[in-house]
Order: C-alpha cells, then structure tokens, then sequence
C-alpha cells in the first residue's frame, strides 16, 4: 500500500534494472529527452553506464540523473535523442549528417556548446567530454559510426575506450581500438585522429603545418594531418562527390563520398 501511495519511491527500486526516472512535475526537460505518454507524470531517462561524474559518494542514481540533466538542457534542446539498436544496446546519438540544411563550418565556441537542426547537428564537446568519461566500467564508452553511401550501401564501424577529454586538455579524442568484428569496413579511418585535440577554423590543434579546418571545409574536427574520416566536412550539394572537402571514409586504397552519416556513443 506504501509502495502505491508513493509512486517516486517505487521507481526508486528498479531504475537501476531499467532507466532513471525523473517527476515531470518538477523537472522541466525538453521532450526530445525523455520517453513518457503525453501527459505522464513521470519519465525515463536512458541509463548511464555506472556514471560516476564527481566521485562523490551523493545518493544512487543523483549524479546520473544531473548528468541527464546537463546534456538534455545543452542547447540546442533537439540534440538530445536516443537509438535502440538490434541487439539490444543503447545509444545516444552525438552527431548527425543528412543534408546539406545546415552548415557545419563554425567557430569553437559552437563546437563546444553544440549545435543542430532536426537532420543535423553536433551534440556539443562538453557533453562529448562528460558522456565519455562518466562509466566506472573502464576507459570510455563505446562509438558506433553509422554510414550510407550514395548508391544505398549502409556501413558501420565501432570502438571500444572512446573518450574525449575535458576543456583543460583541448577535448583531445582517443579510444582503445576500432572492434573488427562489429565494424562492416575494414580500415581504421578514424586513426589519423586519435590522441589530437580538437580544432576548429579558429583553433589550429591539427598536425598539420597549415590548418586542416581552414583548407577543408572549415568545420571542427579531431584533425591529424589531416584525415580519412571527417564528418563534419562539407555536404555535397550535387550527391556523390570525391573531392576532400565533402564528408567521406577514407582507407589507403579508395575513398567513398557519404550521403549521411551517424555518430552515437553507448549508454
Ligand atoms: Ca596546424
């Protein structure tokens, strides 16, 4: 009877087996984060691998649901939006390419708050940062990139350790390695990158000796000198197009023009 006259208390006994809860009632999320009937009182929210934001020893489960927090109200409010993949794991989705509506060659000050449309965005390096670095399971979570082709071939690649540092340390990009048998291309396009901060056309962390935002599209990238694999390059307008200034995967043997692409990270 307890258990029914206080809803809140129930939920607190199983959101470790299924999603965190929050009280729509006092909570003022933006719909795109939560999965509730219209008009619910309460709402879940994905769950967090074991987050641990501040090693603080605060109530189970209050700096998962302050982490949910910080990414949901991380403008803009669209960029929050989750997947459920076919063998039962969950993503968030952290950057989306499908057309050419919104332009990608912006400043670093946009790529560390965030930025989108319904088609397109980039869900910002501070929530990077603390999405990749919130699991006590080890190192990083894992990233799935998800890619089409002109001519309708779906591709995927994933890896394992995937984090992105904080502010302090240029939001630099490592991981442990790209998983083979959960990737359908073969070469590791998103090496080049690996251990480099984050550049911008206004902040040059590349090894390159120029800039590789500068040259190639202006957009914000973990940039070696330069790349195979940089989806935040430049749309192509007219469909397939191989110039390396539209997005692409990349190996040492060809190049393939994308006509979107997907980068989610495990929750
Ligand atoms: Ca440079």
């Amino acid at each position: 009877a307890k258990i029914q006259a206080n809803p809140v208390n129930f939920w607190r006994h199983i959101r470790w087996q299924a999603t965190f809860l929050v009280d729509l009632s006092t909570e003022s999320l933006p719909p795109q984060c939560v999965h509730a009937p219209e008009g619910a009182r309460f709402a879940a929210l994905p769950k967090l691998s074991g987050a641990s934001l501040t090693g603080g020893a605060a109530q189970p489960g209050a700096e998962e649901a302050a982490a949910w927090r910080q990414v949901c109200r991380n403008p803009p409010a669209t960029l929050c939006r989750t997947k459920h993949t076919a063998d039962d794991r969950n993503w968030i989705v952290v950057q989306q390419r499908r057309s050419a509506s919104l332009g990608f060659d912006r400043p670093w000050a946009d790529y560390v708050r965030g930025f989108g449309d319904g088609e397109n965005f980039w869900i910002g390096l501070t929530a990077l940062h603390m999405l990749t670095t919130a699991s006590n399971r080890g190192p990083g979570v894992n990233l799935r990139i998800q890619m089409t082709f002109w001519n309708g071939t779906e591709a995927f690649a994933e890896y394992t350790g995937f984090q992105v540092a904080g502010h302090e340390a240029n939001f630099s990009m490592t991981y442990s390695q790209m998983s083979k048998s959960k990737s359908s291309v073969f070469y590791d396009a998103l090496a080049d990158g690996k251990g480099a901060g984050f550049s911008t056309y206004d902040r040059d962390r590349d090894r390159d000796s120029g800039s590789c935002s500068q040259t190639w599209g202006r957009g914000g990238w973990w940039f070696g000198a330069c790349y195979k694999f940089y989806p935040n390059d430049l749309y192509p307008p007219g469909g397939r197009n191989l110039d390396w200034k539209y997005m692409k995967w990349a190996s040492n043997k060809e190049i393939v023009s994308l006509s979107s692409v997907l980068m989610m990270v495990q929750i």
